[in-house]
């Protein structure tokens, strides 16, 4: 998100700052989960929070990994007849700017693992590889559990 400061405000803002996750200096993975899938299930959802402690702009640009035959990254949206359709992501949407954090959630922004080689099964770990345009590549396990 950008906010517009007045000089008076920035310096507090700055301060604040201080404090807030922007001095982590790195972009991180802080929370991650992917939902049970019924037996034959075509795709299966991952949801990832990711941190960008650093004080430069960052995109998430693609997520792998070798459960998957494909991974997409989308967008949900509701239609002109309020059905929920899934889309690719935006480019825009995939911005990560310094000290923002991209919370991914059901109804919203997720990865989409089309045709898993096996059924996401509870207590199973995922490995995924996300890639970020700056950061590079992050290794991330993630629990595939009902929430
Ligand atoms: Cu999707």
């Amino acid at each position: 998100m950008r906010r517009r400061f007045s000089p008076v405000v920035l310096g507090v803002a700055l301060v604040v700052g201080a404090c807030s996750n922007a001095g982590s200096g790195i972009v991180a993975v802080t929370d991650s989960w992917a939902p049970t899938t019924p037996p034959g299930a075509q795709a299966a959802v991952v949801y990832l929070t990711i941190d960008n402690g650093t004080d430069t702009d960052d995109r998430l640009v693609s997520v792998a990994s070798d459960r998957c035959g494909t991974i997409e990254l989308h967008a949900t949206q509701f239609d002109e007849n309020r059905v929920m359709r899934m889309r690719l992501a935006e480019p825009s949407v995939l911005a990560l700017p310094s000290g923002d954090t991209m919370e991914m959630e059901p109804g919203g922004l997720h990865v989409m693992c089309i045709a898993p080689t096996s059924p996401f099964s509870a207590g199973e770990e995922l490995n995924l590889t996300v890639s970020m345009e700056t950061a590079g590549d992050i290794a991330v396990t993630t629990a595939i559990a009902n929430r």
